[in-house]
């Protein structure tokens, strides 16, 4: 047997595979002052490792035929682990079916490689048809925890009807992102859920969960918006109230949907929030991101919400298989203050954007708030150029250029 194209194809995958994973990253200047971007993409479906793919046979797999293709990878949950920058991805085959996956970085904006082998997430008796968006937890119980969703075709469906399907928010803990121990599904008073999220501290002894009540499987309806409950343990969890925290409001970037993203970030000021909002468009649903700030005392009250958001799709950002989408649902703040956000662009691929708590605290608490009129908008521009007429700051910082 002639196995020459079966070892050329193996080599020229490997390398390229080695120079996409090797890859530096670099920041794309000079940035909005907020956030830094990246050039380039940190996880993408050609990151996963070939032997997840391709049988590596020349005898069973002669041509070196992609056998189990990756369609893409996306909406990672985030965490510190032993030191590294983990990100536990959302890999979706050419099936439609989600599994996730653990890649580590040792700087979190590039050299992210995938674990050898990806999560066995154990089943219940009612089995998932597809999982996906989690957000992983450092709780103070000790565990972390991975809050997902769940999806099912919904068991009313007629017999023509191969869309309907339930979300529900799944529950697993670990203690080493490789072994998972499934918990019940989160029962709440509302009759579907996405983008749950576990608050990382107690409240009175109780669990904390920031809920996205929803009354179908795409429309949140008369949930209202992002919502918080308490559960008096894991196992089970169940939500007997749920109290809005931060609702969609007509006319703006959040008036069909919004979801909490990963579990806030304590700071001196408050909880901060990172969550995504949703409006319809003439092309379709446009996702952006958002940040808000709640109280110590009481997470589920908002004491700063910039107007508009903070992030939305740019440049090849806007492009992929459900374009004009950006969705976090993972976050990392380091002990020095750095954050990294990690997004998915379109459903497709996940970036990197890094700041600080400062940064993102000064955004919030000294950015405009939406007072949901044009007339009040143009008056926040007024009050900005009057503050500037009087300053001569553009003119003296030419000369430092
Ligand atoms: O396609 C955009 C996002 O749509 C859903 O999010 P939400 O429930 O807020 O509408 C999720 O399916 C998410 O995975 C996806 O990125």
């Amino acid at each position: 047997m002639d196995t020459a194209t079966f070892y050329n194809r193996l080599a020229n995958l490997t390398k390229q595979q080695r120079q996409l994973v090797t890859q530096s990253n670099s920041a794309v200047l000079p940035g909005n002052g907020i956030v830094q971007r990246y050039a380039h993409p940190v996880l993408t479906a050609a990151h996963v490792p070939l032997s997840w793919r391709y049988d590596l046979s020349p005898q069973s797999n002669p041509m070196l035929m992609e056998r189990i293709a990756v369609n893409a990878v996306f909406n990672a949950g985030a965490i510190m682990f032993k030191d590294k920058y983990c990100l536990l991805a959302r890999v979706e085959g050419a099936d439609r079916k989600s599994y996730f996956a653990v890649a580590e970085s040792p700087n979190g904006i590039d050299n992210f490689q995938f674990w050898d082998r990806p999560v066995l997430m154990p089943e219940l008796d009612i089995p998932d048809t597809n999982v996906y968006d989690m957000r992983l937890v450092q709780h103070e119980d000790g565990w972390i925890y991975g809050l997902f969703c769940t999806e099912r075709k919904d068991p009313g469906a007629g017999l023509d009807d191969q869309a309907s399907a339930v979300a529900q928010c799944g529950i697993a803990r670990t203690h080493d992102l490789v072994h998972w121990e499934r918990l019940p599904d989160l029962v709440t008073p509302s009759p579907q859920q996405r983008n749950v999220v576990l608050h990382p501290e107690f409240i009175d002894g109780k669990y904390g969960f920031y809920t996205r009540p929803q009354d179908g499987f795409i429309e949140a309806g008369s949930g209202g918006g992002i919502a918080f409950g308490l559960s008096n343990c894991m196992n089970p969890a169940v939500i007997r109230q749920e109290a809005l925290v931060d609702a969609r409001v007509y006319h703006t970037i959040s008036e069909l949907k919004n979801g909490l993203g990963p579990a806030p970030i304590k700071t001196d000021e408050g909880w901060l929030h990172l969550a995504h909002g949703v409006r319809g468009t003439a092309a379709g649903l446009r996702y952006v991101l958002y940040l808000f700030l709640t109280s110590l005392e009481n997470p589920a009250r908002v004491i700063y919400k910039p107007g508009g958001y903070f992030m939305a799709p740019e440049n090849e950002e806007r492009v992929g298989d459900v374009s004009n989408v950006l969705f976090s649902n993972g976050w990392i703040a380091d002990k020095d203050g750095s954050v990294f956000i990690y997004y998915a662009s379109c459903d497709t691929r996940m970036h990197v954007a890094t700041t600080t708590i400062g940064q993102l605290l000064d955004y919030v608490m000294h950015t405009p708030a939406d007072e949901y009129r044009s007339a009040k908008s143009v008056q926040q521009v007024m009050h900005l150029i009057a503050k500037n007429d009087s300053l001569k700051v553009q003119t003296d910082a030419l000369q430092h250029v």
